[in-house]
């Protein structure tokens, strides 16, 4: 039986079409996804939009459009974002969906039956753009507007409300954060929600009246949920809730990771796991907060005109090269930049000139001397050894990281290896062999080529189709491609007929002007 591993994005709002910030964290966690399926595990991926909420009221309100086609017409862009970007994500869900409604309702009694939520009146701050609430404290005046902690304007609420006992869970999840350190990744995270849980929490709002845009609260139709609890809940629809002794939900629950963006953090590790722990349920086994991307160094919004969206990157780019930039570039967990100039230095520098042109200079040789056929090495010089050894170790550092979710970290040991590789060939020189030593060339050439096969193996997660295409010139049959088929015991077999080579990774020209 392999191992389970579920893990999920964020489900975004489709008040808007996605932007670069949404494409990442699928791109990304697609990596993730990939890689774990590939290292044999039985993966389940979990994605969607997330529906409610007065923030998509006012949007549609603001266009003259009913939300409900809002909804409609902005979830088919996300979902045809993901597909554009080749993610694998096993289901989409929208919580629009009658399953959606039945789980939330049932989580609403299970906290309810816990004694956890009771009927009182809110009066405070609230942003409709985090749709958060806010403590006064919380907030700044700037400019005679009054802004919440993450910039965005508050106003002020007031309005019958059911609220949540949150207060109750203060030292319950001190102590599960306590008990499972790598509950909350990156550490900077885990910090600030560990000070922010230990400043104090007050009960939560769960409910609203002044609109309806949302599902309706168990028994009293007058509210509907906060958008919050209702979205947090996708994560448990998604396998089945309420269907707890269903075969999906026993299988997949507990999630093993949730990526979000670092911007909605406490939601996922202090609202989420009490909600949980109040329902009974048991909580995700980690929650990792992923930075924010900037446009050359600009927070990127409609408003400053520097939204690019997922698609143009693509078709300027290609899909393989775009996600290979954001998840090279960025160190995981942290913020970073794109621009023009930083994506094409990536592709020519990293794929063209390091990994495209080693394919392409080791298996024109074998082309041309040997036929296409894949030598028989001869006796393993120290270099080659030293080498192989190189490419045999990138597995486990691979793992290492993806642990932690370092997805640039299991990127710089595969391209750390190909740097190295081209100094072995370099300092081999094949081309040099064919007249003075014909069987040293072939044995070059071989190394050269088994540790190109670790290599495609172990970048197919970032860049599924290019890798395959390399698989492919390399004659790796299908059924060998998984991570069991890394290391030594694996080595390419000599004697086989390789396909003629075809270049994978073309530079990026620029456009005359
Ligand atoms: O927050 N860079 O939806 P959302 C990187 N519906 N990531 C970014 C980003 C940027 N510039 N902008 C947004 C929501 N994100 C809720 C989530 S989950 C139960 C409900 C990330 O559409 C953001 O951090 O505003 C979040 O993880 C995801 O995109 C969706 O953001």
């Amino acid at each position: 039986m392999k191992p389970k591993y579920y893990l999920t994005t964020a489900i975004s709002y489709p008040n808007g079409v996605p932007h670069i910030g949404h494409a990442y964290e699928a791109m990304a966690t697609d990596a993730i996804a990939r890689f774990m399926r590939l290292d044999g595990n039985d993966v389940y991926f979990l994605t969607g939009t997330d529906e409610h909420g007065i923030k998509m009221l006012q949007t549609a309100r603001g266009l003259g459009i009913p939300v409900r086609e809002l909804a409609e017409r902005n979830s088919a862009e996300f979902r045809a974002m993901v597909k554009m970007l080749g993610c694998s994500n096993n289901d989409f869900i929208r919580t629009s969906e009658p399953r959606h409604y039945e789980s939330s309702a049932a989580i609403w009694e299970k906290m309810k039956a816990n004694g956890d939520i009771y009927l009182d009146s809110y009066a405070g701050w609230y942003s409709v753009r985090d749709e958060a609430f806010y403590g006064e404290d919380e907030t700044v005046m700037r400019d005679d507007v009054r802004l919440g902690p993450q910039g965005t304007p508050v106003e002020w609420v007031e309005e019958k409300s059911y609220f949540f006992r949150l207060s109750a869970y203060q030292e319950k999840l001190l102590a599960h954060y306590e008990a499972n350190p790598d509950f909350i990744g990156p550490a900077e995270r885990r910090n600030e929600v560990m000070n922010f849980v230990k400043g104090g929490l007050k009960d939560l709002s769960i409910s609203r009246t002044t609109f309806d845009w949302g599902i309706p609260v168990p028994g009293d139709p007058e509210h509907v949920m906060y958008v919050w609890v209702d979205a947090l809940t996708n994560y448990i629809t998604g396998v089945g809730f309420p269907d707890e002794d269903g075969e999906m939900f026993r299988k997949w629950w507990p999630a093993d990771l949730h990526v979000i963006g670092k911007d909605i953090v406490r939601f996922h590790t202090v609202y989420w796991p009490a909600f949980l722990m109040s329902a009974g349920l048991p909580l995700p086994k980690r929650v990792f907060a992923h930075g924010f991307l900037f446009n050359r160094g600009e927070k990127m919004s409609k408003s400053l005109g520097n939204v690019v969206g997922p698609k143009d990157l693509v078709d300027t780019y290609g899909l393989d090269q775009t996600r290979y930039f954001f998840m090279r570039e960025v160190p995981f967990g942290q913020d970073g930049n794109y621009s023009h100039e930083a994506i094409v230095a990536r592709i020519n520098a990293d794929l063209a000139n390091d990994l495209g042109n080693l394919a392409q200079r080791s298996l024109s040789m074998i082309a041309k001397n040997l036929d296409g056929v894949l030598p028989t090495p001869g006796a393993f010089s120290e270099e080659d050894e030293a080498m192989l050894a190189k490419a045999d170790g990138m597995l486990q550092l691979c793992r290492q990281a993806i642990a932690g979710q370092q997805i640039h970290a299991a990127l710089n040991a595969v391209f750390g290896v190909v740097a190295e590789a081209n100094r072995y060939f370099a300092a081999q020189a094949p081309w040099a062999l064919r007249k003075t030593d014909p069987a040293r060339m072939g044995t070059v050439l071989y190394v050269t080529a088994e540790i190109l096969r670790q290599v495609a193996i172990l970048v197919q997660p970032v860049m599924p189709t290019s890798a395959a295409k390399l698989l492919a010139i390399l004659a790796v049959p299908e059924d060998a491609r998984d991570f069991a088929a890394l290391g030594p015991e694996h080595r390419m077999k000599a004697g086989t007929q390789l396909p003629a080579p075809e270049a994978i990774f073309p530079r990026y020209e620029e456009k005359a002007a």
